[in-house]
């Protein structure tokens, strides 16, 4: 069955695949799996490479390219998830790149639904680096994960036991926030603050601002491009602003 998978997901251009059977996957801060779908028994995860986009120190261009993997992971989860209803008669549900995501003030819309790490690493496709980020032995940091799980029964494939983070504290000297100053935590705030400076407090701050404002004050505030890229995020979604993380580690490259 899972070579059967393996061939379907492979086969649409995805770079790896990994499968966990939900026992094992274990995410401290997440939901429980079982309040997302009651009889998952595994989670396949997809992993993609980021392209070279992400070096573009033009934004517009670093964001184009996540979006291109974005659209594609969609589409690649969606075929996945039809093929395991349609041809092996089971059911599928898909986690995506990113978003949706609870936003509340409980998750401070920062936690997904299922963490794709901690999936990623319980499928033996990667492991922790100093960047809190997943690294893949061959894909190396840039690599992004979606997620379908299934009641299908699939065992998991065998753990990553090596290390690849060779410690060499790149990706924490090119933090623009110091968001990885603290080991094995990401400061959510000072990431977003540098990552994505058009997201929900940048729009809120505005908002406050603008209703605080004279109407002479507002009209400069609304030729702004500050407010041009709010207005863009508004309805292209998360833009993010700095990849440096992601494309500084070394591993792989
Ligand atoms: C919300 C979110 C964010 C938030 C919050 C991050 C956070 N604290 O988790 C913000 C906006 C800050 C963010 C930033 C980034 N993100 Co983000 N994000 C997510 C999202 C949607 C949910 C993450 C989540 O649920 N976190 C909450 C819980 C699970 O985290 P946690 O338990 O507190 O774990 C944290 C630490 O404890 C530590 N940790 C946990 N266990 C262990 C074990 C070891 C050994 C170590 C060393 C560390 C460690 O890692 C976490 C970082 O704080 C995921 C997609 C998804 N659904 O998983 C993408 C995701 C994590 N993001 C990703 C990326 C690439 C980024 C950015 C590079 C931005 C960008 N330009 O793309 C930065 C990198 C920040 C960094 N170095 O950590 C990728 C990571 C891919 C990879 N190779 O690992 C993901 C998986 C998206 C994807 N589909 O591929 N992200
Ligand atoms: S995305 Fe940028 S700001 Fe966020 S942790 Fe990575 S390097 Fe730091
Ligand atoms: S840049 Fe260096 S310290 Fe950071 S995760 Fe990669 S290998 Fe580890």
């Amino acid at each position: 069955m899972k070579d059967k998978i393996r061939e379907f997901v492979l086969g649409m251009g995805v770079d790896d695949v990994g499968f966990a059977k939900i026992s094992d996957y274990n995410s401290p801060r997440s939901p429980k799996i079982e309040s997302i779908f009651p009889k998952a028994q595994s989670i396949i995860v997809l992993a993609y490479k980021e392209l070279s986009t992400c070096e573009s120190p033009n934004m517009q261009v670093a964001m184009n390219g996540r979006l291109d993997v974005m659209e594609f992971s969609r589409s690649c989860n969606y075929k996945l998830a039809k093929f395991i209803e349609k041809e092996l008669h089971a059911k599928a549900m898909t986690i995506s790149v990113s978003y949706p995501l609870e936003m509340s003030h409980k998750t401070s819309g920062a936690i997904g639904d299922v963490s794709l790490r901690h999936a990623a690493v319980a499928a033996g496709l990667g492991v922790f680096g100093r960047h809190n980020l997943v690294i893949h032995p061959e894909l190396g940091t840039r690599v992004l994960f979606t997620a379908v799980l299934t009641n299908l029964e699939l065992p998991t494939d065998p753990p990553i036991t090596d290390n690849f983070c060779i410690e060499c504290n790149i990706c924490v000297e090119n933090c623009p926030g110091g968001a990885l100053d603290e080991k094995s935590k990401t400061h959510v705030g000072k990431c977003l603050k540098n990552s994505q400076p058009y997201g929900l407090g940048a729009d809120m701050a505005f908002r406050k601002k603008l209703v605080d404002s004279t109407s002479d004050e507002q009209k400069a505030m609304l030729k702004d491009e500050h407010y041009w890229r709010l207005y863009q995020a508004g309805f292209i979604g998360f833009q993010y602003s700095c990849f440096n993380c992601l494309k500084s580690c070394p591993i792989a490259q």
